[in-house]
């Protein structure tokens, strides 16, 4: 039953920032899954006695290369695949499972927070046995496996049911279809105080979770209102979609809008929480009141004592650099150990195995722990309800208590999208050999301290990975610049602005940072160079 089938490379499979992305017209192309698995299976050779982890977060066209990917295993020798039942998981869920079962890696069909659908996204995230997605290295030798891939192998055979739980055999392959919920469920209560967030509800809380029509659903109607006992419909959008019901599910102010409006409204319930399209982004709002994930990270790590599975200490915090710099007060005020990584959960491997950090976040709606080696959207937010239940105090005096303390970052992303790649590149190139030269002169009155690129040494593995541009200055705001890694077509420029005040802290953040806007607009010549003056995407 097993076939080999010839077939020629594409050359766009190199992997982003996060696993494999691009447009769903691209991903349903004749061969495109298989070769690009292929590829996989031909980097880690030997597959005889493997387990790997298989789901997605039920976009578009995963359910057509979840069978693909189950012959294409069985197949290549894979001893076993753990699936989700009906073929979905949460990101954070297979993280989970892959630890759990001691398996050899696995593969979650998402392209995270973009858009699905036929005219939207498809992406592969792969993560190895350490839970966490692979390092660049590895990577790089798949990228160059697909330039050369001149054949896959499939297993002939009719499609497997993955609706019901249980084992079945494929071509001498054990698959087990799993309840992708109830694992995860069992981690989290491991980990918070159900005692404690099921007396806040009971008290007469009030929340509304936006699963945005992906795989999250499913998770949070059974923690929040069947354990937990948020009223019933706490939880919207929480059917998975395969086209997210026409939502873009990018838990963030610009994507997330039924849901902020609704926060900002006078209806608003005492919290407010979105995550994305495959569970490990979240968002987190209090009645007319936004929590930035840089801010939301400090707070979290400030507060580890509230929570039974950290009560008793952790080791450090991470956050890529270019999230803003709040949690690196936390980290000095508590005496633990603080780290700066590239964009990219991978980053935090090594640092969670090693000991050396239990918590990580990003600017881009990402907050997790060393309980798995992803990032977790419904940890975070039942970390936050945690916090809430011990204090006693809402989402807003939290937050504001912690700026009294610790003094506050005023921090924004601004996104230039669909840039001509050339441009961009060129863009790039151009700031990185003009930053040296700006050390020492000022602009307004803003003094530049120091400039260039961000070189990020891992102290593990030692590599070295260079991602981004940094413009510091004298008083402690700054300027990061960097290309996404993670969209699915042209270039989009991101850039990150921070601003450190300890007496003002309550101004407008768009206010505080217009004029770094400028200064960063001035020494990148962005306007210039793309024809945009003003940025598509601003969070
Ligand atoms: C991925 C990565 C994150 C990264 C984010 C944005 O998240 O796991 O580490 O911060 O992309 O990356 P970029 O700025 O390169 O677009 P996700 O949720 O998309 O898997």
């Amino acid at each position: 039953m097993i076939k080999t089938v010839a077939t020629t490379p594409y050359t766009d499979q190199k992997m982003g920032t996060a696993g494999l992305r691009r447009k769903s017209k691209v991903v349903v192309q004749p061969n495109y899954v298989e070769n690009f698995m292929q590829s996989i299976f031909n980097v880690i050779g030997n597959l005889k006695g493997k387990t790997f982890v298989v789901g997605g977060d039920g976009r578009y066209y995963n359910d057509i290369a979840i069978q693909k990917i189950i012959k294409m295993a069985a197949a290549n020798g894979v001893s076993r695949l753990i699936i989700g039942q009906n073929g979905y998981m949460s990101t954070p869920a297979g993280s989970n499972i892959i630890l759990k079962n001691k398996a050899d890696g696995g593969f979650i069909l998402s392209a995270s927070h973009n858009p699905g659908g036929e005219n939207g996204d498809f992406g592969i995230k792969y993560s190895n046995e350490t839970g966490g997605q692979i390092p660049s290295a590895v990577s790089d030798k798949i990228y160059a496996q697909t330039q050369i891939v001149s054949e896959y192998k499939i297993c002939d055979v009719p499609d497997v049911d993955l609706s019901k739980i249980g084992h079945q055999e494929l071509c001498g392959m054990q698959i087990d279809v799993i309840d992708p919920v109830t694992d995860y469920v069992e981690m989290m209560r491991g980990i918070f105080d159900f005692d404690a967030i099921s007396k806040l509800f009971a008290a007469g809380f009030t929340m509304r979770f936006d699963a945005m029509n992906a795989v999250t659903g499913p998770y949070a109607k059974k923690i929040f209102e069947e354990i937990l006992g948020a009223p019933a419909g706490s939880v919207v959008n929480y059917r998975p979609l395969p086209d997210f019901g026409g939502l873009h599910p990018d838990p963030n102010m610009v994507y997330a809008k039924d849901l902020v409006n609704f926060m900002f409204s006078d209806q608003a319930t005492d919290f407010g929480a979105a995550n994305d399209g495959d569970g490990d982004r979240n968002m987190i709002l209090g009645p007319k009141f936004f929590v930035t994930p840089s801010d939301s990270l400090a707070i979290l790590t400030d507060n580890f004592s509230l929570i039974p599975a950290y009560k008793k200490g952790i080791y450090g915090v991470a956050k890529s650099a270019a999230t803003s710099t709040a949690v690196e007060r936390v980290a000095k005020e508590h005496g633990i150990g603080y780290y700066e990584v590239p964009t990219g959960w991978k980053y935090f491997v090594n640092l969670m195995d090693s000991k050396r950090i239990t918590f990580c976040g990003e600017e881009s709606f990402g907050t997790g722990s060393s309980h798995i080696r992803e990032k977790d959207g419904i940890w975070a937010v039942l970390f936050w309800l945690n916090i809430i239940a011990a204090a006693g105090k809402s989402v807003e005096q939290i937050t504001r208590e912690h700026w009294q303390k610790y003094g506050r970052s005023y921090y924004m992303r601004f996104d230039f999208e669909g840039v001509d790649t050339a441009v961009a590149d060129k863009m790039m190139a151009d700031l990185e050999a003009k930053l040296p030269t700006l050390s020492g002169k000022t602009f307004d009155n803003y003094k530049v301290s120091a400039a260039g690129a961000f070189i990020y040494n891992d102290p593990v593995d030692h590599s070295s990975t260079k991602n981004g541009l940094i413009v510091r200055f004298a008083d402690g705001s700054r300027i990061v610049y960097r290309l996404s890694g993670t969209g699915s077509s042209g270039a989009t420029i991101r850039v990150y602005l921070e601003r450190y005040s300890q007496t003002d802290l309550r101004s407008d953040p768009l206010k505080m940072l217009t004029e770094i806007f400028r200064i960063a607009m001035q020494i990148s010549e962005i306007p210039e160079r793309t024809g945009k003056h003003q940025a598509d995407v601003i969070t």
